[in-house]
């Protein structure tokens, strides 16, 4: 039997849509249909793979303005962020349009023949999609599967699945054949633990909360099913005092901020070095005040709500008790809104150790470089961090230094589609995008070809 539950937009708290749930039956269903896909996608010529994707790619490109709004609707993201992520996802889906006539094997030296090794695509994979980037976390698992040869299951968030619901339909639209690359809506323990416990969808990817990664991790174990998680974090954006102190304030809301906190890769502990730490403090206040909160509608806005009220609760309650420097300001009234808000912490407190994933950063001192790295490091997490120095050994050091997958050196970038992204420690398992990614979605097959007469 399916029900539904119902998406709310953010900035308005009022209803949009309907959405079915899917069950199981319906999951297994859909898992069959892939199954079938699959054989004829993984046995078509590598350029027929490319062509299907590049189509795909030009028919979400003429889609951007669409996707965009749907985002805007349905996850309260500002229209120029969500713009940019509807076209990523066709940047994302050329990317990998490449990848088809790429994936070389080896040809490997054995005496008495020819040793081989091919990449075999591992048929269906399952991908978990959180609320906090829709559309993009979606393409950085279906357009690198795809491309090596695999069917594709998607389940969005619950909260926030209309954009994948029309990308689904764009594939279709693009030519993909029906059974390809399904979306199937419903909830993360039916749905999502069904692409876990199904034998025929042979790899999972999942991003989203570090417990429910650790039961969908383990889940995958007892299936003895490859698994990538990208997971949460608490990332250090860390400033030196012979850094650009302008430039490391003037950019440290974006870091933290934006998309109101609701992201992984979020700088959000700021750690400076005692000796500027209140002159970093003066500098960011009209920069945490320059942050315009609003209607995700309008062009000119930086930021729009939280994705809902019950997260919005859960933010708030990391104020409880906290010293709280200053807020930056947001709209009253319905919508989810929350102002941007920045802590001083110390170093225990829970502010400064677990992920908010809201518009909140902690601002904490350090003494010297490796009290700086210790810090950073101090973290169950590890997926990025940003440096903040001119002095190049010691950019060096402390990006050899800090445990995390991504990290950037006077500036916040984490994300970019030809550019390996993942996470260390609690923060994940694997990577994805880069040029590598296409090659993870495939197991490698030894063939050795006797030649003795
Ligand atoms: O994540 P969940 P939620 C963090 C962030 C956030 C918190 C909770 O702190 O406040 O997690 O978010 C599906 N088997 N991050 O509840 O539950 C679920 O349907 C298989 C950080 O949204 O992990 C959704 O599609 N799947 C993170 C996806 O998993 C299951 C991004 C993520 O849901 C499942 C998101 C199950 N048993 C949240 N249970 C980041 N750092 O980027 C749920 N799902």
């Amino acid at each position: 039997m399916t029900s539904t539950f119902t998406l709310i937009n953010p900035a308005t708290a009022q209803p949009i849509r309907e959405i079915a749930r899917a069950d199981v039956a319906q999951t297994d269903a859909a898992i069959a249909r892939a199954v079938i896909a699959q054989r004829a996608w993984g046995s078509l010529a590598p350029v027929a793979r490319a062509d299907a994707l590049r189509a795909f790619a030009r028919v979400v490109e003429a889609h951007v303005e669409e996707l965009a709004q749907l985002e805007v609707r349905n996850s309260g993201h500002p229209i120029g962020s969500a713009r940019w992520e509807a076209s990523h996802v066709a940047q994302v889906l050329n990317f990998y349009a490449g990848a088809p006539e790429r994936l070389s094997g080896q040809q490997i030296p054995v005496a008495g023949g020819l040793d081989v090794t091919f990449h075999e695509p591992y048929g269906v994979v399952g991908i978990i999609v959180p609320w906090n980037f829709p559309m993009t976390i979606a393409s950085w698992g279906f357009a690198p599967a795809l491309a090596a040869g695999n069917a594709v299951v998607l389940k969005p968030a619950e909260l926030t699945p209309l954009t994948a619901i029309r990308l689904g339909e764009l594939a279709l639209d693009a030519g993909l054949p029906e059974g390809l690359f399904t979306v199937i809506t419903g909830s993360g323990s039916v749905v999502g633990q069904r692409f876990v416990s199904h034998p025929d969808v042979r790899k999972v990817v999942f991003t989203g909360s570090t417990s429910v990664g650790t039961d969908v991790a383990a889940g995958c174990a007892r299936e003895l099913k490859p698994v990538t998680l990208e997971l949460g974090g608490k990332s250090a954006n860390i400033v030196f005092a012979d850094a650009d102190l302008e430039k490391a304030a003037a950019a440290a809301p974006g870091a933290v901020f934006d998309n109101a906190g609701q992201d992984c890769c979020a700088r959000s502990r700021i750690l400076v070095e005692r000796s500027v730490y209140d002159r970093f403090l003066e500098l960011l206040e009209p920069a945490v005040q320059a942050w315009r909160v609003g209607d995700p509608a309008d062009e000119g806005t930086d930021m729009g709500p939280l994705i809902s009220a019950s997260h919005r609760s859960t933010v708030a309650g990391f104020l409880d008790g906290a010293n709280v420097a200053f807020r930056g300001a947001a709209p009253e009234g319905d919508g989810f809104w929350f102002a941007p808000t920045v802590v001083l912490a110390d170093r225990a407190d829970r502010i400064a150790r677990e992920e908010v994933f809201g518009p909140v950063v902690a601002v904490l001192p350090f003494d010297d470089e490796a009290d700086a790295i210790g810090l950073a490091n101090d973290t169950a997490y590890g997926l990025a961090g940003s440096i903040w120095t001119e002095n190049l050994g010691r950019a060096v050091r402390v990006s050899r230094g800090v445990k995390s997958g991504v990290l950037s050196v006077n500036s916040h970038s984490s994300v970019r589609y030809w550019t390996p992204f993942g996470g260390m420690k609690a923060s994940g398992l694997g990577r994805e995008l880069g040029p590598d990614a296409a090659e993870h979605f495939t197991e490698t097959k030894n063939v050795f070809f006797a030649t003795d007469a």
